[in-house]
């Protein structure tokens, strides 16, 4: 009798420790289900107000996620987009292929540009192999001014 009547004590400890490992995954899995501040994207080069000359170099920043040349779609990767005077691009859509969306769809990191004279918004777009923006999060604005 003292051995069944122990073992509901054990299954108790034993649920309350299967509770506690559920609440902490249940935890973690609430943290994993925030924004990733691990990746983003930034522009390295020119900085934020910079004058540069009408053919400059852009350095493209990307932070927790992989690049790689278009073409397949692999989870946490992709390749570097820059848009000229436009919005990020909204997540999962394809980016647009003209003058003010240029790829870098051979997974390049920097490149040279050459633009007119005046004021530019210039935005690091990073999206999947296949060019559909991972959004907002996934991009950076500076503004620049080509003398
Ligand atoms: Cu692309």
């Amino acid at each position: 009798m003292p051995f069944f009547a122990s073992t509901p004590t054990r299954s108790t400890c034993r649920l309350s420790a299967a509770a506690s490992v559920a609440c902490l995954t249940l935890g973690l899995l609430a943290a994993c289900a925030t924004p990733a501040p691990m990746q983003s994207v930034s522009l390295l080069e020119p900085v934020n107000g910079a004058a540069v000359g009408t053919t400059f170099k852009v350095r493209f920043g990307v932070q927790g996620m992989a690049v790689a040349p278009a073409g397949e779609i692999i989870k946490d990767s992709g390749h570097n987009h820059l848009l000229i005077n436009r919005m990020p691009v909204v997540a999962g859509e394809s980016v647009p292929f003209d003058d003010n969306h240029r790829h870098f769809g051979a997974g390049q990191t920097e490149a040279m540009i050459t633009l007119p004279p005046g004021q530019y918004k210039l935005t690091s777009q990073f999206a999947n192999g296949a060019h559909q923006s991972y959004g907002a999060p996934m991009s950076s604005s500076i503004q620049i001014t080509v003398k």
